[in-house]
């Protein structure tokens, strides 16, 4: 496939309410968009890192640095060789920089899917037309707050909740989301590195509230923290920072350290190898679902044709626009029945919305190919 031209585009659109996790808060989502031509087709994808190194060490403006002068200087030596299957072992002698490296092979099979006439769904192996929406839900400064949120997000039919934990705001908003909507409500906790294997006694008084997981409780590089903490403690461990790759995937769960992993395409450097790490858990009866990371309708689109994979049985972070946005950059993913439907069109699905681009534009960089 021949391009033509990548254009780095960021944009800033304000979140209908903050949120906050263990690590900072947000109250609006800035990306990098990024847009692939080609003689027939225009592909698209977002990047996934925050402002601020604090999820994880990457970061917007490090990110178009390193497109801008590392990556994309590579995948211009292969000329039209390109193919988005190659994108990742083109890149592989960068180091790092995984969601850098996904916003672009996403951006190219977008383009080279819709040349084909492929969907994202199709082309990945979703077995579903609709996905189970589940939502997250940031730490809040009174459990007043927090039950307001979830009484609201249940009413409008998600099908399970995760809320936000760090040392402080842990047992209590869990004590009381099960007091007041019950234990049939399907529900997680995310840390987000939070905690160290000192707080194991502490975490074991989640063991009662019969979560489905708890996510991430220990640093991203503590695979043998959270396989002693597995030993530990009734609730099931799921590793969202941690995994990076397929590989991480199958060292993690060959060690004990995860029974279910959150899989976010960007933080393992793109779909394909979203896709390696489906079959690895599913190889060895480790359920998955999607996480998220606030994406817009672009992202949100190719996230949503990965979790109907078929071991993506648990809910995903993958909930309808407006738990984002009052106005989308695509026509808004709406939920259905407390579930989520998979665009079928070619490619990533859905076009993006020119007038709310444009309101959104703060700069972009054009680079010919
Ligand atoms: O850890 O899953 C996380 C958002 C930003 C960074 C990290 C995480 C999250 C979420 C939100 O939990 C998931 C979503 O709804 O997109
Ligand atoms: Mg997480």
């Amino acid at each position: 496939m021949k391009i033509e031209n990548i254009e780095l585009r960021r944009v800033t659109m304000p979140l209908v309410s903050p949120f906050r996790t263990s690590f900072g808060t947000a109250s609006e989502r800035e990306t990098t968009l990024v847009r692939v031509t080609t003689a027939n087709a225009e592909g698209w994808a977002e990047h996934a890192a925050e402002p601020d190194p604090l999820y994880s060490s990457e970061f917007l403006d490090g990110g178009d640095v390193v497109i801008r002068d590392h990556l994309v200087p590579r995948l211009q030596a292969l000329g039209g060789r390109l193919t988005a299957e190659l994108v990742a072992t083109t890149l592989a002698p960068v180091k790092g920089h995984p969601m850098s490296k996904s916003v672009l092979e996403t951006a190219i099979l977008d383009a080279q899917l819709k040349e084909a006439g492929t969907s994202f769904a199709h082309h990945l192996g979703a077995v579903r037309d609709c996905v189970p929406a589940g939502v997250s839900v940031g730490i809040m400064d009174s459990l007043d707050e927090l039950l307001a949120a979830v009484e609201s997000y249940l009413a409008e039919g998600y099908l399970r909740i995760k809320l936000k934990i760090e040392p402080g705001w842990d047992l209590e908003p869990v004590r009381a989301v099960r007091e007041r909507f019950g234990d049939n409500v399907l529900l997680q906790v995310d840390a987000n590195t939070a905690y160290t294997l000192a707080d194991a006694r502490h975490l074991g008084q989640l063991d009662p509230f019969g979560l489905l997981l708890l996510e991430q409780p220990l640093a991203e590089d503590d695979i043998l923290g959270h396989a002693h903490l597995a030993k530990l403690i009734q609730t099931p461990i799921c590793l969202d920072e941690s995994i990076e790759s397929a590989r991480d995937a199958a060292a993690a769960i060959a060690l004990g350290a995860c029974s279910v992993i959150n899989i976010k395409p960007a933080r393992v450097g793109g779909y394909l190898e979203a896709r390696r790490i489906h079959d690895v858990a599913a190889a060895n009866g480790v359920p998955v679902w999607c996480g998220g990371m606030l994406e817009t309708g672009i992202g949100r689109a190719a996230n949503v044709a990965l979790a109907g994979l078929p071991n993506f049985v648990l809910p995903g972070d993958t909930s309808a626009s407006s738990r984002y946005y009052a106005q989308d950059l695509t026509a808004p993913f709406v939920l259905e029945e407390g579930h989520v439907r998979i665009p079928r069109g070619p490619g990533i699905g859905v076009d993006i919305l020119p007038d709310v681009l444009g309101e959104i534009t703060t700069s972009s960089m054009a680079i010919r190919f």
